[in-house]
């Protein structure tokens, strides 16, 4: 049969020079499709003789395959391409390492509210917790501070708005953590062993007041709590959280919610402008404690007569100021990176009772 090898060539070169798989579909249906250039020449076949045949037959049909394995092989080839350029343009390193990203810091007060909640806890206290937005009744009637007590006025409550005609005491900020106290006699009664940390808020603003501080106060009740149990528990907790031994002093006080009442002073030096705790002559006041008055024992439905105890509260922003050398209280709550960069804690460094040692 004539011109079969041009058909050969023309058809293998341009399915050689094919570059994308359409075209290549299209050159299976012109060259082998039912009315494709190599079917046509099949069908001539039928007008040869049986000797032209012969020739011819074997010989178109070895066309057929060729430009069939030709399409095949080079649809592949295009594929294998095609993947190699995806691989190149997204290849990436992943044993490369990670861009650095700015890490946040622990602020000194959670710091420090979890060293001291890790200390009580040691000493067999739990956590207790409640509204920072409290009735009259909890943040001062039954702490023995009635209408009258200078101590509401001492305390500069900020006080919520009543509507017009509403004679109900405003609700307050709290003031301090003692109506978590309350709450928890209330509904746990005695024997108990608590600390109360938290938000407290009065209205006040120097170097060493902000309008809202953090408080931790502690409430012990037991048949057989004296002075003496407080004293013990306030040099523990000193000692480990300040790293040495820490004696401290008791000098009589007034609080309207403990009788006897004393103020707690921690042995310090002075010099150079420097404090440091559990050394010198000095002393630092830095708690106030006393039993708990039976009055307040009362107002939490717990019996005066089978129970007593002893409640301290000091502050926590206080004492981080104290054992981190930070000199004003106003710029714990500034939100200043470059501050809580200097004295904020990597998230693990976890306080143990032991850390400050
Ligand atoms: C209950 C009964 C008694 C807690 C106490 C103080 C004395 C005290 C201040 C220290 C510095 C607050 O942060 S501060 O300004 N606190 O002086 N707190 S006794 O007495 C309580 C608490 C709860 C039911």
């Amino acid at each position: 049969m004539d011109g079969l090898d041009e058909l050969r060539k023309s058809w293998l070169d341009r399915i050689g020079g094919a570059s994308e798989e359409g075209a290549l579909e299209e050159f299976r249906v012109a060259a082998l499709g039912k009315k494709g250039e190599i079917s046509l020449k099949m069908r001539e076949l039928g007008k040869m003789t049986p000797e032209e045949r012969q020739v011819a037959g074997p010989a178109l049909n070895a066309l057929k395959d060729e430009v069939n394995a030709a399409i095949v092989a080079k649809k592949a080839g295009l594929a294998d391409a095609a993947l190699d350029e995806r691989l190149k343009a997204e290849w990436l390193d992943v044993t490369l390492p990670s861009r650095p990203r700015r890490q946040g810091t622990i602020h000194p007060v959670s710091q420090v509210t979890e060293e001291v909640t890790a200390i009580f806890a040691d000493m067999g206290f739990s956590v207790a917790e409640g509204p920072q937005i409290e009735t009259d009744f909890y943040n001062f009637d039954a702490l023995n501070i009635p209408g009258h007590h200078p101590a509401r006025a001492e305390m500069d409550t900020f006080y919520t708005h009543r509507k017009d005609g509403d004679n109900r005491p405003p609700h307050v900020l709290r003031t301090h953590t003692s109506p978590v106290q309350i709450r928890h006699m209330e509904q746990h009664g005695a024997p108990c062993r608590i600390i109360a940390p938290g938000r407290v808020y009065r209205a006040d603003y120097d170097q060493t007041h902000t309008p809202m501080f953090h408080q931790v106060e502690g409430l012990v009740l037991g048949e057989d709590i004296s002075m003496a149990n407080l004293k013990w528990v306030l040099e523990e907790f000193y000692s480990a959280f300040f790293g040495v031994q820490v004696k401290t002093r008791f000098r009589a006080s007034h609080f309207p919610f403990v009788e006897p009442g004393a103020e707690v002073d921690i042995q310090c030096s002075f010099e150079g402008g420097t404090v440091k705790v559990g050394e010198g002559d000095d002393w630092l006041e830095i708690l106030g404690s006393g039993m708990v008055h039976p009055k307040v024992l009362e107002a939490g439905k717990i019996d005066p007569t089978k129970y007593q105890g002893f409640a301290f509260g000091m502050g926590i922003d206080r004492i981080a100021m104290l054992k981190y050398g930070i000199p004003d209280l106003r710029d714990f709550f500034a939100s200043d990176l470059r501050w809580l960069r200097h004295y904020g804690f990597a998230s693990l460094e976890v306080p143990t009772v032991h850390a400050g040692v």
